[in-house]
């Protein structure tokens, strides 16, 4: 599937620090990145409605992560998925009379272009479920040569017992793990499971839904085995980071983790298991489901610039949950338009110290309300003393643009 297109960071002066991460599954901050090569995968949207604040913020995190690792020398690769077949899309398609593919193309564009208004880097691969479902059937012909799936009526489950690893990536109790998963897409509850939190690999055809004809049969992939063989065809069995909102470490990641233990024998398939918070809205999380939901696109509409949005999103750690409001968006329009007075000065304060800052905080566990207070502090005394560097205002720029992905200067 088609990516988007941004322009590259500039390189900034010397190297950045290497960075360290909160990874949930050991509940601790470590070093990421081991190798010359830094590998990502971020779980895409399910394209049945418009990008919202809380997709942005997600896809925003993981954008700093990707910044920082290539400040610090490393090259890059990252994967995205777009789950562009799944329930609440062919829901959707029902409710409003269109075609599901219709509804997958146009939010899928969009998002393409909220992420490029973004100014988010794209994955090197963006991929979709649909033409994800050939190596899907394989990967579950392997599971079902290896004993690890079975099937209730028509449909392939997958044996979380089989694997002595599953769990550890979420490190919930079994009886938080049930409730969590039948809120979260699961069926604890079908009759004919060996165990509740077996999960759906593979969904035989149902009446009036679509059905790809593969050596399973006539069917469609369940949502985590999605992931974990789009994941291990472009990244291999063991990646640096798997990505997404702190709603998909379970039972997404965890499950993913699992098919991909089970399939590979390689423990863990990712070294960091990377979460980012929730975003509220009216007193509840923004969700497609409930419908209170502020639309990166809608924003845009109303002539918010997309630096400002990014902003907001940037004054908040990754990890905490936090609600949306005007007032954050206005004050962070303030700030952006006292940055870009500043960086327009023909002199000002020396800036090697602030980038110095930067680096550092972002660099440790991406303390990115730091990083703009330190660039806050140099604007104050670029805007109040003044200074008498020519180049630093050019320098402060690239740093925003580089590290923060804030554009300050066209
Ligand atoms: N397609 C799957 C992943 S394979 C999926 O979860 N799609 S999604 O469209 O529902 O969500 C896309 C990403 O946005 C996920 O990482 C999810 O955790 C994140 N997300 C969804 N709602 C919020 C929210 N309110 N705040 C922060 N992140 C959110
Ligand atoms: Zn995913």
């Amino acid at each position: 599937m088609e990516s988007w297109s941004a322009a590259l960071p500039h390189a900034l002066p010397g190297r950045g620090r290497e960075l360290a991460l909160f990874d949930t599954s050991s509940g601790s901050v470590r070093p990421t990145a081991p190798g010359k090569q830094a590998t990502m995968y971020v779980c895409g949207i399910t394209p049945y409605d418009a990008t919202h604040i809380g997709h942005a913020n997600t896809y925003v995190t993981f954008d700093l992560i990707n910044r920082v690792w290539r400040d610090s020398g490393h090259a890059v690769r990252y994967v995205q998925n777009v789950t562009d077949i799944d329930d609440p899309l062919l829901e959707r398609a029902v409710a409003t009379g269109q075609d599901w593919r219709a509804i997958a193309d146009r939010e899928t564009a969009l998002f393409r272009e909220d992420m490029t208004a973004l100014n988010v880097l794209p994955p090197d691969e963006y991929i979709g479920a649909v033409e994800a479902i050939p190596s899907v059937a394989s990967k579950v012909e392997q599971l079902q040569a290896s004993g690890d799936v079975y099937a209730v009526d028509t449909d392939l489950y997958f044996r979380v017992r089989n694997d002595p690893r599953f769990g550890s990536v979420a490190n919930l109790s079994e009886s938080e793990m049930i409730e969590i998963f039948a809120e979260r897409g699961g069926d604890p509850d079908r009759p004919g499971k060996e165990h509740p939190l077996d999960c759906l690999v593979w969904q035989s055809e149902r009446p009036d839904e679509p059905a790809w004809d593969t050596p399973l049969g006539h069917g469609r992939p369940g949502w985590h085995i999605e992931c974990a063989a789009i994941a291990l065809d472009y990244l291999g069995p063991t990646i640096d980071i798997q990505g997404g909102g702190s709603d998909l470490a379970f039972p997404h990641h965890e499950m993913g983790a699992s098919e991909v233990h089970q399939l590979t024998g390689e423990w863990p398939f990712a070294r960091h298991f990377v979460h980012s918070g929730m975003v509220a809205w009216q007193g509840h999380k923004m969700s497609k489901s409930r419908g209170n939901l502020v639309f990166v696109s809608q924003l845009r509409h109303e002539g918010v610039d997309p630096m400002a949005i990014r902003l907001a999103l940037l004054s908040h750690h990754y990890r905490s949950d936090w609600a949306w409001t005007p007032h954050g968006l206005e004050g962070a329009a303030e700030r952006l338009a006292r940055w870009r007075a500043a960086v327009e000065l023909p002199y000002g304060p020396q800036s090697d110290a602030v980038v110095e800052r930067v680096r550092e905080v972002l660099a440790d566990d991406l303390r990115a309300p730091s990083a703009l207070d330190a660039v806050d502090d140099w604007v104050h005394s670029a805007l109040t003393a003044g200074g008498s560097d020519p180049t630093a205002p050019t320098a402060v720029a690239h740093l925003v643009d580089s590290l923060l992905g804030v554009r300050l200067i066209s």
